[in-house]
């Protein structure tokens, strides 16, 4: 049947309209039309595409509802390492963020982009020819999970950016959030249909994300802030601040209480203005980001493990409430270590309600002399374990007793030992103690680690507590129907433990490093390792010496990882995981930062160059691995002075370090 040009025409008006009628709403904030006029609108054109569904196309705003469910989401490389914020908590560390930012780029003053720090969930979208193509989770950053068909429902989140000016590629970041508002009409849904209530937006945002069933998704208020770039090929504007203009040009809803600020001052500033609009927000935020503004700048202060150098979160203050103490137990964590935790009268703070709060080790409790029936400050920030901050002495009820520390694990029964000057208690029992065992279980199979989905907490307990399994390679020797023995797991569901038990044998290097739970070797060290190595077999079979040189590994690590492969039992547990099919690609072994040819060695620039400005100077020497420093120390290597050079070409005299004139440095990089 050919359609006729008058209905294409429409339908074509009506998505224009309607897209310039969303834009308005959630990108500018100035609607131009009642809510009634554009459901009148929407309604026209989902009619027309009932009645030509030839004209259906993926980017039409009534594309929104969902599609079928999915049984799993694909995994997503983030070709651009999806990074995290370094913290600040006062004001020192915002200055110290300042200096290091002035010492390492050599300017005075450093403007920054400063904007709300949503307490979302952080996603990637990556628009090809301003189309939406793909969009992900932050996962561990480097994989995500692929919820396209969930970001697509999100009502500000662009099925196609807006005119003509955008890179051919672009991936834009940013935060899936819920407002308060639509938090509390989602839980008064849930509330009606006698489901589990949410504990915050934050959490329920999470969950909203993670459904199977996109309709399921479409029907929660979600909302998104944009922030930042992944991959781009195109242009994009030099400037932060500019950035998030062009964003919102191209349709991409940014925080409209971003500003440009100069200086740790300028930072501060918006930080107390912040702090005072907070209560009033119609969001959760838990603090500030400040961003150096300048993208070249960015990519030359470049990131330290995950986080990058230019960018930190200065947080808000946990929030404190008062409850009362109902008991005070041990838990006995994957390595053995004994933490104490107060059993509290559940109390709403900082966004939950919390009813556990960690007392950290044997000393902060004989700090605090905290008591069974004492009323407490708890605290909590963000994803932050909740903690007694303090004891209300005065309403100390009488016949309280001192809290004893336990000799023996309350779950074993061997002997608790200590270490670190008598701070750290450990379980003597190793995998013996059912509740290390459990732990590193739960370690295994986590979502950073093999991420074997449907294996809970209770299942692997009861697992263990049956003898089904005695180390993790065993988990991939159990069938349906052993698995439809455990309690409460229906044939269906044991069905599906095994597939995914399956799947997750094809897993990465770094990955399979972390699942072993090795001490000291967390998702970071673990890459660390696989990069520099490139095999397993080249890890298990590396000396201590050379252990150390891969970079952030110090003795301590070394030490611990050495060991551990030198233990006959994990040899043959990895023996046995290997055996059962767990596999990845081989890795790409990094170029090792300490074999570049100016490795450690530190110089300061001086006065001016000819051939290149000072940032030039600066990037290059980086990239041949030297060190760049602001002054002049007994510790600088040389110091490259060009013209007009000031005191520092003196102090270097003093000191007697090595001075390079310029053509001195070009022969040297040249060399090099
Ligand atoms: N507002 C904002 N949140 N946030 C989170 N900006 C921002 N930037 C981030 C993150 C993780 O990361 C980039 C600085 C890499």
């Amino acid at each position: 049947m050919t359609i006729p040009a008058a209905i294409k025409k429409t339908v074509a008006q009506l998505r224009a309209s309607l897209n310039e009628h969303n834009y308005r709403y959630y990108v500018l904030d100035d609607p131009s039309i009642s809510d009634a006029e554009y459901d009148r609108l929407f309604r026209q054109l989902q009619q027309l595409e009932q009645e030509y569904p030839q004209l259906i196309s993926s980017d039409s705003p009534t594309q929104r509802t969902g599609a079928s469910p999915l049984s799993e989401f694909a995994t997503v490389t983030h070709e651009v390492q999806m990074l995290s914020l370094s913290n600040a908590f006062d004001e020192s560390e915002v200055l110290a963020f300042d200096k290091r930012i002035r010492d390492r780029s050599q300017l005075n003053a450093i403007d920054y982009l400063a904007e709300p720090k949503l307490d979302g969930v952080a996603v990637s979208l990556l628009y090809q020819k301003g189309a939406l193509v793909r969009g992900a989770t932050r996962g561990d950053g480097r994989t995500g999970e692929d919820i396209t068909q969930n970001l697509r429902t999100i009502k500000s989140v662009p099925l196609r950016l807006q005119g003509s000016a955008y890179p051919e590629l672009l991936e834009v970041r940013g935060e899936v959030f819920l407002s308060h508002a639509g938090f509390k009409r989602l839980n008064d849904e849930q509330r009606k249909r006698n489901e589990k209530l949410f504990v915050n937006p934050r959490n329920a945002a999470a969950g909203s994300l993670r459904q199977l069933d996109s309709k399921l998704t479409a029907k929660r208020p979600l909302e998104v802030f944009f922030y930042g770039t992944g991959q781009i090929r195109g242009a994009v504007p030099d400037g932060q601040h500019s950035l998030l203009k062009a964003f919102k040009k191209w349709g991409l809803r940014v925080s409209p209480l971003a500003e440009l600020v100069t200086g740790a001052r300028g930072c501060m500033e918006y930080y107390g203005k912040l702090a005072g609009r907070r209560p009033r927000l119609p969001y959760d935020i838990d603090g500030v980001v400040y961003k150096v503004n300048d993208r070249q700048l960015q990519i030359e202060l470049g990131n330290i493990s995950r986080a990058p150098r230019w960018a930190l979160a200065h947080k808000f203050p946990a929030q404190e409430e008062s409850t009362v103490v109902n008991s005070i137990e041990v838990q006995v964590g994957r390595t053995g270590a004994v933490t104490p935790v107060a059993r509290l009268r559940p109390i709403f703070v900082g966004g939950a309600t919390v009813s556990n709060a960690t007392l950290h080790n044997r000393a902060e409790i004989e700090r605090l002399d905290i008591r069974v029936g004492d009323t407490v400050i708890v605290r909590r920030a963000g994803d932050v374990i909740p903690e007694v901050v303090s004891v209300n002495l005065s309403k100390r009820p009488a016949g309280t007793q001192r809290y004893k520390f336990p000799r023996k694990c309350p779950v074993c029964g061997s002997d608790i030992v200590y270490e670190g000057e008598g701070i750290v208690a450990r379980c003597s029992g190793g995998l013996y103690c059912s509740a290390q065992l459990k732990q590193s279980f739960k370690h295994f199979v986590s979502r950073r680690a093999m991420d074997i989905d449907g294996l809970g907490d209770k299942l692997i307990d009861q697992l263990i507590d049956r003898k089904m399994v005695t180390d993790p390679a065993d988990l991939y020797a159990l069938t349906a129907e052993q698995l439809s023995t455990v309690e409460r797991l229906a044939q269906k569901s044991a069905q599906n433990l095994v597939k995914a038990l399956q799947r997750s044998k094809a897993t990465t290097l770094p990955r399979f490093l972390y699942a072993l739970g090795i001490g000291q070797v967390g998702e970071t060290t673990a890459q660390q390792l696989a990069g520099n190595f490139g095999s397993l077999d080249a890890i298990m079979s590396a000396s201590i010496e050379e252990l150390i040189k891969v970079q952030d590994i110090g003795p301590v690590v070394a030490e611990s990882i050495y060991t551990f492969f030198r233990q006959t039992h994990n040899v043959e547990v990895i023996r046995k995981l290997l055996a059962a099919g767990v596999e990845w690609p081989e890795e790409k072994i990094e170029v090792d930062l300490t074999k570049r040819p100016l490795a450690g060695k530190t110089f300061v620039l001086t006065g001016t160059l000819d051939a290149m400005t000072r940032d030039e100077a600066k990037v290059k020497l980086q990239s041949l691995g030297a060190k760049v420093t602001s002054s002049v120390s007994g510790k600088t290597d040389y110091v490259v002075v060009g013209a007009d050079a000031g005191s520092k070409a003196s102090t270097a005299e003093q000191l007697g370090v090595d001075t390079l004139d310029e053509s001195q440095f070009l022969q040297l990089i040249a060399d090099n």
